[in-house]
């Protein structure tokens, strides 16, 4: 009972970073996946909600997931923001 009521906790406190249409998707390029370390390095445009110009950087997964069909090269939209102090990415489709 208790495990259920601390899942339910964490699901109500990451769900309002996920909502959709909360930040405006960004156009980025992946540029190296790593699946052992669930990061992924991307070449991205302006991030106006982090207040960060356009640069390539490495960007932690919020779901491992979200890195299955990513390669160097894909073209991809993204949010991201920061959890736990780590800048993750929190949505992500290939263009
Ligand atoms: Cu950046």
């Amino acid at each position: 009972m208790k495990l259920i009521s601390l899942l339910t906790a964490v699901v109500l406190s990451v769900s309002p970073v996920l909502a959709e249409g909360e930040h405006p998707m960004t156009d980025g390029t992946v540029t190296k996946v790593d699946a052992k370390w669930n990061k992924v390095t991307i070449d991205h445009g302006p991030l106006e909600n982090l207040d960060m110009p356009a640069m390539k950087m490495v960007f932690v997964a919020a779901d491992p997931a979200m890195l299955e069909g990513l390669s160097e090269g894909t073209k991809v939209r993204f949010v991201a923001d920061r959890m736990n102090g780590k800048l993750t990415v929190t949505e992500i489709e290939v263009q």
